[in-house]
């Protein structure tokens, strides 16, 4: 296994240039690094790793407002990166103060990392899929606008990417809104836009993927497809993402799993059951942590 960071490191680019869009499932761990890494099915695979602000924080069991500090979050990525060669795409949630996120992206591309997303809002940060529920503020565009400019100028390699999440739409804000702040974004040197939304149709989505494409075909787009997870890929690709990442799946289902196994235990006062309906064998376990030098 050739987990070397200047082998992992430029993987993602090459992958933007050679495939019609890449498939980005969450990682947040060694272990769900693992699975990213090896699953397949019909010779179909996962391309990246993304290392959410989301899970890293809830694995904590702690709120998505950056309570989670870089220092805890680049022990998670050193974690997956132990046991895996897919590039990964890290959650920087706001990016922090600017002087401090220089520092950070320059951690980052050393240890091989692909690509950061930041997020345009400011204050306490709130997980998007509240959407309005929760008091989302939006960063002066400029202000944003900065941080990637230097963000750019620190790095040492053509490889490592700043992607810039526009947030407009879950601000309740219109397209617009979010079209100004591309604009912005693409001038300041973004290597590509995400784009975000609450709601479950898509629509916002879709309207932003057709003007911004019209004006930017060469610009990467990304999109999360967890509210509107109706779209097939092939369909979200069509309309114009590049990026198409599975934000939190690993995770969601792995606490209904065990939330099942701990009520089933309890239920029948002995692991017995719980064992045979909801756990791999410890055989399997085992052999999943094998040496991996073999
Ligand atoms: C995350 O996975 O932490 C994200 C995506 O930022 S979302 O939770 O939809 O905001
Ligand atoms: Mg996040």
């Amino acid at each position: 296994m050739n987990n070397m960071p200047e082998m992992r490191r430029n993987k993602l680019k090459q992958m933007i240039e050679n495939k019609e869009y890449i498939r980005v499932m969450e990682a947040s761990n060694g272990l769900t690094g693992l699975i990213v890494e090896n699953t397949k099915v019909n010779g179909k695979e996962y391309d990246a790793m993304w290392v959410s602000s989301l899970c890293d924080s809830t694995l904590k069991g702690k709120p998505d407002n950056e309570v989670v500090d870089f220092t805890s979050r680049l022990d998670t990525i050193h974690e997956i990166m132990e046991v895996t060669t897919k590039p990964i795409i890290v959650d920087g949630d706001t990016g922090g103060k600017v002087e401090h996120f220089v520092q950070h992206i320059k951690t980052l591309e050393r240890i091989g990392v692909s690509a950061i997303i930041i997020e345009d809002k400011k204050g306490l940060k709130q997980n998007s899929i509240l959407g309005n529920k929760a008091k989302q503020i939006l960063e002066d565009k400029e202000i944003f606008a900065e941080k990637i400019r230097k963000g750019k100028q620190a790095l040492l390699t053509n490889d490592f990417m700043i992607f810039a999440r526009i947030e407009s739409f879950i601000a309740d804000k219109d397209i617009n809104d979010a079209m100004s702040r591309a604009e912005t974004y693409v001038n300041a040197g973004a290597d590509g836009i995400m784009i975000h939304s609450y709601k479950s149709d898509g629509n916002e989505i879709i309207e932003f993927l057709k003007q911004f494409k019209e004006k930017y075909p060469e610009i990467v787009t990304i999109v999360v497809p967890t509210t509107y997870s109706k779209f097939k890929e092939r369909d979200l690709s069509d309309y114009g993402a590049n990026i198409i990442i599975y934000a939190n799946h690993l995770l969601r289902s792995a606490y209904l799993a065990m939330l099942k196994t701990a009520q089933k235990i309890l239920e029948d006062e002995r692991s017995f059951e719980a064992s045979n309906e909801y756990c791999i064998s410890m055989k399997e376990i085992l052999e999943l942590i094998g040496d991996k030098n073999d």
